[in-house]
């Protein structure tokens, strides 16, 4: 059954960009229920949870998992960066939309945002949906920059389903 996003989130995956940047969209199915995917998705002080390249991550200003807040990110070593400092911008559990932005660190990502909602799709299935948007001014990277990010984004979303559905499966079998 073809995904319908529902228009109450449309806004936030049909950012309006400027000409140097770039954006995209991705899907991901996830045979888990919804409370079990936001749980990990809105844990903002541990990402690690589910993105396989994060090493560590702790919160450096404001009061952990309130809009506002900054963590700091520790990554994997062989990637180009080391660390990254992050926002948390939006936090809505009725919704279910979650959305961050980098503001520094030692990567060349510019002006980085992303928000990611969560549909319920029938029969304990959820639906991500995750928005990004890039900053890709060096005309000469530009491509390399937005594939880069997308093959995160979606390695970060392929460990999201395996985490929440193995979480999925222990909770079924504590019934
Ligand atoms: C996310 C998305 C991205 C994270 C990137 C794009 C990053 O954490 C990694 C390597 C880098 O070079 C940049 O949702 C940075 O986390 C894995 C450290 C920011």
């Amino acid at each position: 059954m073809a995904f319908q996003l529902p228009t109450t989130v449309s806004s936030h995956h049909n950012p309006i960009l400027q000409p140097n940047e770039c954006s995209s969209t991705l899907f991901q199915t996830i045979a888990a229920p919804a409370s079990i995917v936001w749980a990990l998705v809105s844990d903002f002080e541990n990402p690690q949870r589910y993105k396989p390249f994060v090493r560590s991550c702790r919160i450096i200003d404001g009061q952990a998992n309130q809009v506002g807040c900054l963590r700091r990110v520790d990554v994997a070593s062989g990637l180009p960066a080391s660390y990254s400092m992050e926002r948390l911008e939006i936090l809505d559990h009725d919704q279910r939309i979650f959305g961050f932005s980098i503001v520094s660190g030692d990567h060349r990502l510019s002006n980085y945002r992303s928000i990611m909602s969560l549909h319920p799709n029938g029969g304990d299935e959820t639906v991500v949906v995750e928005t990004y948007v890039i900053d890709a001014a060096e005309a000469n990277t530009k491509e390399e920059t937005c594939a880069f990010v997308h093959t995160i984004v979606k390695l970060n979303l392929r460990t999201l389903s395996r985490v929440a559905e193995d979480l999925a499966g222990k909770a079924q079998q504590q019934v």
